[in-house]
């Protein structure tokens, strides 16, 4: 029996970075491989050293680790600093009339703001903070649409050192009230209600609801009047955005606070249990957030980078927040949804801002991809010079779409692996120096030592064995413990194999050339006849095919096999149709073909749509629910898309094996 995690496709196309891109780029070969020399020489010295040049200190550190209690590492622990101070105030001498923020509203509506107007904002917020009595170390939560006020309440937040939690908008008041409960927050900050999509939230309404289900804690709530809609108020606990700005001078000197004390708190709803508050540090998440843009971006001044996430989410904090303001980038901040009021969106965007960077999630790209290449195709893009991705495994197939068709083969692609834990980009190619395969997310980046190890510890060698991807040595922006729980921080990320050995849990392989594979996340690995299949491959191979746009792919208990492979296929155009043709049985075939008989779905269920979490992810957890026939007892508000859940349990399309 086969006990090892394995990869089953081999994906044979590389992209060189074109010689114009790499003539331009700012980290060549000579200087990576100097980083990289420097890192493995003495890690510490390595990120002192950068942490010195990015950040300004209002006191300078000595020490730049210390290791002493793992898992509970702290970087320069004795150095004091502000985060909004090296966000906004570093570039108001200089740079301050310089657009930070170009913000496009849900409606189309766009609004301007430069660092000095930003500063100006985020002080005013800060004094009101004060004045409402929030300190240094309160926790403030932020359930705010996407847009100027959400970051500018987070810096505000930062400026005066109290910890921010911002719940992205979509969350219901149940959720909501667990998150403000086990952080203890004093404050909330929201709006009325989110407009998204020509759809109105009503936020104000989930915190009401949220408060009076208990969350004693909380004293105040700001409400930003974002649509005008009439909503109750809470005389003594509620008061407007504009009225606590009221009066309020845009002068706040900054809170100096130790390097490790907690910037913010980021809840994620983990397989198990009630959602892990992750706790991230002040310096060493600046440092990272902000190195981590520099390389993987290739940043230049003028350019216009557009990151979609919802600050709501990680990838919101270090690259629509954090990152681009301490670069002090010009960023494209966007309210809406791709396919509102149309799917031109996007691309009218980005020829409309002349966006050089575009970041986004491979659902997004799959998900415009599925409508056809005349869309993009009516748009100028040429002011773009990279894409990236980020979230879940990219198939080749979106990959290459992506590349052919929106970045006119022109801009390299970074696909960038890491997590709400890890703070900043962890594993991405240096766009102008690696040549990149479609769906692999390359080399560690410097200063980040990761290994592929299987169930004893031992790293992997055989270059198609998969293994558990960890990270072998602590790193500047990594999560310093999960709020008020540190046993629970300590056995979810590093009880396996030591205490110095971070543990992902997502599964990963290394191919010939040394490039990582991400193979999904270990919890939905399939275990056929012996065979530890990730999921990624799977659903790579039957997206491969012309008629899919995506699939999700899960076991279900069979008694000889051990587990039966489940999928749920997004087919491109008519469902009806497919179903009538067989398309189920023509790709059970296509997946012999691709992989090999081992990864022949037992079952496939052609769907409209696939369950994924408001950030974009399939939720494999759910779909394994479903596979099974067993009832849904999972917390659902948290879909993008509950409408679809109906249809997946369905009875199996005809052409489909029993
Ligand atoms: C940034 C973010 C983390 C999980 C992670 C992976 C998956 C993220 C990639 C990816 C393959 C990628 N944080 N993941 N990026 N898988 N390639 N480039 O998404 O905390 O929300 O999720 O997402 O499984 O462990 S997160």
């Amino acid at each position: 029996m086969k006990e090892n995690l394995e990869s089953v496709m081999h994906e044979q196309r590389s992209f060189v970075p074109p010689q114009e891109f790499r003539d331009a780029a700012t980290l060549t070969a000579d200087k990576l491989q100097a980083m990289q020399c420097a890192a493995t020489d003495d890690l510490a010295a390595f990120w002192a050293d950068l942490a010195r040049k990015n950040l300004e200190w209002k006191q300078p550190f000595i020490q730049a680790l210390d290791d002493s209690n793992p898992p509970f590492f702290k970087w320069f622990a004795d150095g004091r600093l502000n985060a909004c101070y090296n966000a906004l105030d570093r570039h108001l001498e200089g740079n301050g009339g310089k657009t930070a923020l170009i913000f496009e509203t849900d409606e189309g509506e766009i609004l301007y703001f430069s660092f000095r107007a930003l500063h100006g904002e985020v002080c005013r917020l800060a004094n009101a903070l004060k004045a409402l009595e929030v300190r240094k170390g309160d926790r403030v939560v932020i359930y705010l649409p996407m847009g100027p006020q959400a970051l500018i309440s987070m810096l505000a937040c930062a400026r005066i050192g109290a910890i921010h939690s911002v719940v992205f908008g979509g969350f219901s008041a149940d959720s909501l009230k667990d998150r403000i409960r086990d952080a203890g927050a004093r404050l909330v900050i929201t709006a009325d209600a989110a407009p998204r999509g020509g759809r109105v939230t009503m936020l104000k309404e989930t915190v009401d609801l949220a408060l009076a289900a208990g969350c004693e804690s909380v004293k105040k709530v700001i409400v930003y009047r974002r649509t005008g809609v009439k909503t109750e108020w809470i005389e003594g606990r509620d008061i407007t955005w504009d009225d606590s700005l009221n009066g309020q001078s845009s002068d706040c000197e900054p809170e100096w606070v130790e390097s490790e004390h907690p910037l913010f708190l980021l809840y994620t709803s983990g397989s198990t249990g009630k959602p892990k508050g992750v706790q991230h540090s002040t310096a060493g998440y600046l440092l990272g957030a902000m190195t981590s843009m520099q390389w993987v971006f290739d940043l230049k001044p003028n350019d216009i980078f557009w990151c979609t996430a919802d600050v709501g989410w990680i990838t919101g904090h270090s690259y629509v927040c954090y990152g681009p303001l301490l670069n002090g980038l010009t960023q494209v901040l966007f309210e809406g949804v791709p396919t509102y009021p149309d799917a031109h969106r996007f691309w009218r965007m980005i020829e409309e801002h002349r966006v050089s960077i575009f970041y986004t999630a491979p659902t997004a790209i799959r998900a415009l991809m599925r409508l056809g290449d005349a869309l993009p195709r009516k748009h100028d893009l040429s002011s773009l010079r990279l894409l990236g991705t980020v979230g879940e495994p990219i198939n080749p197939e979106a990959w290459t779409w992506y590349h052919r068709v929106i970045g006119g083969s022109r801009c390299p692609i970074v696909d960038t692996w890491w997590q709400t834990e890890t703070g900043a980009a962890m594993i991405a190619p240096i766009p102008g120096v690696v040549a990149t395969k479609p769906g692999s997310c390359t080399f560690p980046l410097p200063g980040i030592a990761v290994d592929i190890i299987d169930e004893q510890g031992e790293p992997v060698t055989s270059p198609n064995q998969g293994g558990f991807l960890v990270v072998t040595k602590p790193w500047p922006a990594m999560v310093r413990t999960i709020w008020g729980d540190d046993a629970r921080f300590r056995k979810t990320y590093f009880g396996q194999f030591g205490d110095r050995v971070y543990v992902t849990g997502d599964g990963a392989h290394r191919d010939e050339d040394g490039y990582v594979w991400i193979l999904g996340r270990i919890d939905d690995v399939l275990n056929v006849s012996g065979h530890r299949l990730g999921t990624a491959e799977i659903e790579s191979a039957l997206a491969a095919h012309p008629r899919v746009a995506e699939a999700g792919v899960v076991g279900r208990p069979h008694e000889i096999k051990g587990e039966a492979v489940l999928a749920f296929v997004v087919v491109k155009g008519d469902r009806n149709q497919a179903i009538r043709d067989g398309l189920a049985a023509e790709l059970r075939e296509w997946v012999g073909t691709q992989i090999g008989a081992i990864a022949k779905p037992d079952e496939i269920r052609l769907v409209d749509g696939l369950p994924k979490t408001r950030s974009g992810k399939i939720m494999r957890r759910l779909l394994r629910t479903i596979g099974r026939g067993e009832a849904i007892t999972q917390d659902t508000s948290t879909l993008e898309n509950a409408a679809i859940l109906g249809q997946l349990t369905a009875p199996a399309a005809p052409g489909s094996a029993p």
